[in-house]
């Protein structure tokens, strides 16, 4: 018997609502999303030392507690970033209105070459959107994006950058042009208009630039540049493509610093999911970065692996090992006995300002374990005088908690980045862009 069209449609329309359904409450099937099944573990102690005495001064916590918690990610998690990764600043402009989106805003393009080969070797398009009436140099935020600079904002200037891709069935990657429908298809995820009305500048790249986000991709990777001679096989604590992307928002936080219009000192590093994971790693080991907005960056993030709530490190090893160092698979069905967990990234963003934002439908992520982290990271950001979270309490969904230099939210819906997301971003700057808590004053450049 054949079902009326109208009948077919409504249908289709109940299939699509429920499997819209699972997308919101992003589960993958066959891992542990209930709090009562949580196995037995404890949470790493940003301030306790590895010979078990506690940090009780901030000079411990800058001259050994600081340190000793970068190198158990580079041992453990993202891999260590080559002691010769740098690289001259060459900037090739290849395009600037003072008078773009109808004078709303200064609109600069610029190629970040990372070799002197020029447009022949690796290099970073960076997009720049400044407001245009500012009186003062504007702070910006920096973040990478997933798609191309054009996907960001539906302006038909933005040069489109060539995208990676992987056709079905073969296993060579594409590098090309996008086509034009990708034009703004972002718009929403980076709120580009709402971010310059505020007084803030905006500023991304596309990832792909740096590394592609594939399995055996990295020789089109920055760090092919920094092999070691004669090394057949990678050490166990070499980079992955995360640390690739941080060392990626340096290099553009490199140019940023050298832009009169920009306001260096207040440079807000962001970032969503993998990104969110870039950019803390980055800001972790960049002290330029001023402040830290980071949406749902989850595990191997600002979450927490030892909570065994939604993704696990086998699955992260599994589906993305080119994220991550050698050693990183030896934490695998470990997930509780692991060195460096969501809490230690997140002290080492101490004392600068940092928002944690979470979804409800990104359990995935483990939503508690996101705040859980900005909790136990707060008694570091509590040593530096910066003041942190203190209410214990996972807060409702939409109130926006925050202590100090620390802010937490749950909204929402799912695994995104929403206006809500950049409204309370907003706000959150405003309060905390005029003087920080004091840096050290061996505080340095990024390596
Ligand atoms: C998932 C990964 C998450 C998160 C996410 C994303 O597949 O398991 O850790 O990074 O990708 O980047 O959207």
């Amino acid at each position: 018997m054949s079902l009326k069209p109208a009948m077919r449609q409504v249908l289709w329309l109940i299939l699509l609502l429920l499997s819209a359904g699972r997308a919101w409450s992003q589960q993958i099937p066959g891992y542990n999303y209930d709090e009562s099944k949580i196995p037995p573990y404890s949470l790493l102690d940003p301030l306790r030392l590895e010979n078990g005495t506690t940090v009780t001064t901030s000079s411990e916590w800058w001259s050994i507690r600081r340190p000793e918690i970068l190198r158990l990610f580079e041992e453990n998690v993202f891999g260590r970033t080559p002691a010769n990764a740098h690289v001259p600043l060459r900037v090739h402009q290849i395009e600037m209105d003072r008078n773009a989106l109808d004078g709303q805003a200064i609109r600069k393009q610029v190629d970040i070459f990372f070799t002197a080969k020029g447009e022949a070797g690796p290099y970073m398009r960076v997009l720049v959107y400044l407001p245009a009436h500012a009186t003062h140099p504007s702070p910006v935020i920096l973040g990478l994006n997933f798609r191309g600079n054009q996907t960001v904002l539906d302006d038909p200037h933005i040069q489109p950058t060539p995208v990676w891709s992987r056709p079905e069935g073969t296993t060579s990657l594409e590098h090309a042009q996008p086509g034009e429908a990708t034009r703004g298809s972002e718009i929403e995820e980076w709120q580009v208009r709402k971010i310059l009305a505020h007084g803030y500048g905006i500023a991304t790249a596309y990832y792909g630039d740096i590394e592609p986000d594939y399995k055996d991709a990295s020789q089109y990777s920055v760090r092919q540049l920094f092999l070691r001679p004669n090394d057949a096989a990678p050490n166990v604590d070499d980079w992955g493509a995360i640390g690739a992307w941080a060392w990626g928002l340096s290099r553009a936080l490199d140019y940023l610093q050298t832009d009169p219009d920009i306001d260096a000192k207040h440079v807000a590093v962001t970032g969503h999911s993998r990104l969110g994971k870039a950019a803390d790693w980055a800001a972790a080991q960049d002290l330029r970065f001023a402040a830290i907005l980071s949406t749902e960056s989850g595990k191997a993030g600002q979450s927490l692996s030892r909570r065994g709530l939604g993704e696990s490190i086998a699955h992260l090893e599994h589906s993305f090992p080119y994220w991550f160092c050698v050693n990183y698979a030896k934490w695998v069905g470990h997930d509780q006995e692991i060195p460096a967990d969501g809490n230690l990234l997140l002290s080492l963003l101490a004392p600068r300002p940092v928002y944690v934002a979470s979804a409800v439908g990104d359990e995935w992520s483990d939503p508690r374990g996101e705040f859980l982290s900005a909790m136990s990271a707060s008694r570091v950001y509590f040593l530096l005088g910066a003041g942190g979270l203190t209410n214990s309490e996972m807060p409702a969904v939409e109130h926006p908690v925050q202590g100090g230099n620390v802010a937490y939210h749950v909204r929402s819906g799912k695994h995104d980045v929403t206006a809500f997301d950049w409204d309370q971003y907003l706000q959150f700057l405003d309060t905390h862009f005029h003087p920080q808590a004091a840096l050290p004053s061996s505080r340095k450049q990024s390596r």
